[in-house]
């Protein structure tokens, strides 16, 4: 788990106008809670999260178009965590009204476990667009320039779960049980972060 850094500090660049970096603007967006179910592409899945913060279609329109200008023809999001994680999204895709910039989860501050201070949370899409600790989008036209962290294959371009769009190049349901290996940590290190945000909670 990283150290997080507390504060955000969420840089927009790439195909844009002026990179900009967003500190305390979101505060000017209206808040909302939505709350969805969030689908780990190993097969977990946790029921009813209610996330708090501000859509990103919000974000978008009302703050990276005036202030940033990305060019019409970045229609792809590439997504970076503090951690060095990163992934793509579709813009379109990331302007759907359930997709949101929380720093709250179920009425609490959003814990470094879980993303905080800023997350990216996408519920149509597997858990690996999730961003947490969000600190770049980079503006982008062409998706062969990103590089994946992993194995290539391991990230869709979209993902959405409705679709079973676990992976590239192969039927979703292959990827069902290429991950069951991997289900069972997984679920500790969700456990393990949602404890230390209970206790915490509970201590202040
Ligand atoms: N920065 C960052 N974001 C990330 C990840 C990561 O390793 N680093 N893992 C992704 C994956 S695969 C999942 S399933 C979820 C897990 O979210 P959680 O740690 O809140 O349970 O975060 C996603 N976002
Ligand atoms: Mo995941």
């Amino acid at each position: 788990m990283p150290k997080a850094a507390n504060k955000i500090h969420l840089q927009i660049v790439g195909e844009v106008n002026q990179s900009v970096t967003i500190r305390s603007e979101l505060a000017s967006l209206p808040r909302v809670e939505l709350v969805s179910d969030f689908h780990c592409v190993t097969t977990w899945s946790h029921k009813s999260l209610r996330w708090g913060g501000y859509r990103f279609r919000d974000f978008y329109n009302t703050i990276v178009v005036p202030q940033a200008g990305p060019s019409a023809d970045a229609t792809i999001l590439l997504l970076k965590g503090q951690d060095g994680a990163r992934t793509t999204l579709l813009l379109k895709d990331a302007l759907h009204e359930n997709v949101l910039l929380a720093d709250r989860l179920n009425g609490a501050p959003l814990s470094v476990e879980h993303g905080g201070p800023l997350r990216f949370v996408a519920p149509s899409h597997y858990g690996y667009k999730s961003m947490k600790y969000l600190c770049k989008i980079e503006c982008c036209s062409d998706y062969s320039r990103f590089r994946p962290a992993g194995f290539g294959f391991m990230d869709h371009p979209r993902a959405r779960v409705e679709l079973e769009e676990r992976g590239k190049g192969l039927p979703g349901w292959v990827f069902r049980f290429l991950y069951r290996p991997l289900v069972r940590p997984t679920i500790k290190l969700f456990e393990k972060a949602t404890n230390e945000r209970s206790e915490a909670a509970g201590r202040g």
